[in-house]
């Protein structure tokens, strides 16, 4: 029964219901009082009916099991009308005045070790193989809510939470050994939560207690695909619940420039959102409205059962963009605060800035996503920070800021689960990573810090870029989540990261100020944030040489040092300048 439960009062009514069986047939569907069943539709197997449940309004919450009959029999089927979670302190969205931390869940900290080899899909566990379960749960995660909270950490995104394959997944072996979907990017029930990692109860717990302690949570939703043991994928409630079949199907070109391409021919486009990702991943079709209201209706689910706060969504161009627009359109009729922020994979930001609500494209749609992440300057972070390139080259791409409808709540990030890590890169040295992070808690947009980035740690291409968070498994020869328990190159970035958290929060323009670039060559960059609180410039050195960065503003004031990198400067007649070390950078706070 999906969903297994609904809500009173809520503004998705009637909801649609999929319920799987047997010989379902010719079924008819008897609600009980209070609620209302109508078009009623069985797949040709006889496996899954679709049924339209009307809820009343003054229905009360409580146990409403429906009767589903045909010639052969009636099954009751359990359904549960639910209060609705209080939204004081849930639903909250997020915004620039966050940092956000990635967490891979499997990759974080072991806080249950009964479940690392659950009885159900015994054998995925094997700390020795990086493309296995280790035992990272959620329980892990509640563990060391104060451990973010002291990095300066407000919101968690967490890689899905979703049930996945309890099998070997041979269809994605690698090598010819089949894999584990420890990632969670493979669901097989959109409405489980994967038993190495908890339980639903659980989850809502962990939402909870971050809550209390002023961390948000936001949640890695997938909509376009499934994994390839989703019982879907053998047995499909329509037959046009997916993109073709296992057997036969376009496999995915990952061009998605052709899509706000004006000459893109129409196949070019529907190679990219009908395909296949990675040809192995079975593409749902959210053209047909039954898949696409299961998925609304999945959505509103995991954020009204569990109370979290925002949505990742992930392989966001590869869905139909009419898709979006209905799915936002339903989530914040629901929940008006809620935020989601898409993935759009692409150095050129004429590609995410496609996707960003706030437009009409040229195909007539605002896709209604609140925001994207900012691949473009990922790129430009590793190219110039970590190996030395240009810092102008920053700057041109904040300049196309003028192609996004609000590139002011871009996600900007240095890492993540799906690249190497910066440490990884030729050229990335612990100070070129200060830098980097000093960029990205310092410009517009709201920072994403990827686990582990905060002392930098090491890995190269996925799976390598998800090692174990030291100190997160019993056992563990120290701990990273202690202060003692760190090296002196990890104290030294968690101490400067968290000291740039500090400066976020603490001063307001570095949050929601206007970005003023007020000078830029190859090797230094300063730019100042200005909001009615206050300015804020920074001042940056990428060279391998002490550099002396001459200031120009428009009023003659004093500027105090923040980082203690180097000293305060004045502005007289328009002009000051500062004497900064190789590889740094500075915030000065104008008094
Ligand atoms: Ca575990
Ligand atoms: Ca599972
Ligand atoms: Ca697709």
């Amino acid at each position: 029964m999906e969903p297994p439960n609904w809500w009173t009062g809520h503004s998705l009514n009637p909801v649609r219901l999929l319920i799987h069986g047997s010989a379902l047939r010719g079924a008819t569907v008897i609600a009980p009082a209070g609620l209302t069943a109508s078009r009623v539709s069985v797949n040709s197997a006889g496996t899954y009916l679709f049924v339209d449940i009307g809820i009343a309004r003054n229905a009360k919450p409580g146990a409403y099991p429906l009767q589903i009959r045909t010639g052969e029999g009636i099954a009751s089927a359990p359904f549960r009308i639910d209060a609705p979670l209080p939204s004081q302190g849930r639903f909250q969205g997020f915004s620039p005045d966050d940092v956000i931390y990635l967490i891979m869940i499997d990759r974080f900290a072991d806080g249950d070790p009964s479940n690392d080899d659950p009885a159900i899909s015994r054998g995925l566990f094997d700390r020795s193989k990086p493309r296995y379960y280790h035992g990272g749960d959620l329980q892990g995660i509640i563990d060391h809510l104060p451990y973010l909270k002291s990095l300066g950490v407000t919101a968690i995104w967490m890689t899905p939470v979703y049930d996945n394959t309890n099998k070997p997944n041979v269809r994605q072996a690698v090598n010819g050994e089949p894999i584990a979907d420890y990632h969670g990017y493979g669901a097989t029930d959109y409405y489980g939560v994967e038993e190495h990692f908890g339980t639903l109860r659980l989850l809502r717990t962990l939402v909870d207690d971050a809550h209390r302690l002023g961390i948000k949570v936001i949640q890695d939703q997938v909509a376009n695909h499934v994994g390839p043991d989703h019982p879907w994928v053998a047995d499909p409630p329509k037959p046009t619940w997916f993109h073709g079949t296992a057997a036969q199907h376009i496999n995915e070109t990952w061009q998605i420039w052709t899509l706000p391409d004006p000459h893109a021919s129409v196949t070019l486009k529907r190679d990219v959102v009908d395909g296949w990702f990675v040809d192995k991943l079975p593409d749902l079709n959210q053209e047909d409205p039954d898949v696409a209201q299961y998925e609304i209706q999945d959505a509103l689910w995991w954020i009204g059962a569990a109370g979290f706060d925002a949505i990742r969504q992930d392989t966001l161009p590869y869905v139909p963009r009419t898709f979006w627009h209905d799915w936002s359109a339903a989530l914040k009729r629901q929940y008006p605060k809620l935020r989601a922020v898409g993935e759009v994979f692409d150095p050129d930001p004429a590609v995410p800035s496609f996707f960003q609500r706030g437009v009409k494209r040229s195909d007539g749609i605002d896709s209604g996503i609140d925001s994207v992440f900012d691949f473009p300057t990922f790129f430009n972070i590793r190219d110039v920070f970590a190996n030395g390139g240009a810092l102008d080259t920053v700057s041109k791409t904040l300049a196309k800021d003028r192609f996004y409808p609000n590139a002011s709540v871009l996600i900007t990030f240095l890492g993540n689960h799906d690249v190497p890590r910066f440490m990884h890169e030729q050229g990335a040295t612990v100070d070129r990573l200060k830098l980097a992070f000093t960029f990205l808690m310092t410009v517009r947009g709201t920072p994403c810090i990827y686990y582990g980035d905060e002392i930098a740690m090491q890995g190269g291409n996925d799976p390598d870029n998800r090692h174990d968070f030291p100190g997160g498994w019993k056992g563990d020869p120290r701990s990273a989540f202690e202060a003692l328990g760190r090296t002196a190159q990890e104290s030294s970035v968690f101490d400067y990261v968290q000291k740039l958290a500090q400066l976020r929060a603490k001063l307001e323009p570095l949050r929601r100020g206007k970005l003023v670039d007020l000078a830029v060559t190859e090797k230094t960059w300063t730019f100042a944030r200005e909001s009615p609180a206050g300015t804020v410039i920074v001042a940056m050195n990428n060279g391998a040489d002490p550099a002396d960065i001459a200031i120009s503003y428009s009023s003659d004031a004093f500027f105090m040092s923040q980082l203690g990198v180097a000293a305060d400067f004045t502005i007289h007649a328009g002009t000051g300048a500062v004497r900064l070390p190789p590889h740094s950078a500075e915030i000065y706070v104008k008094r």
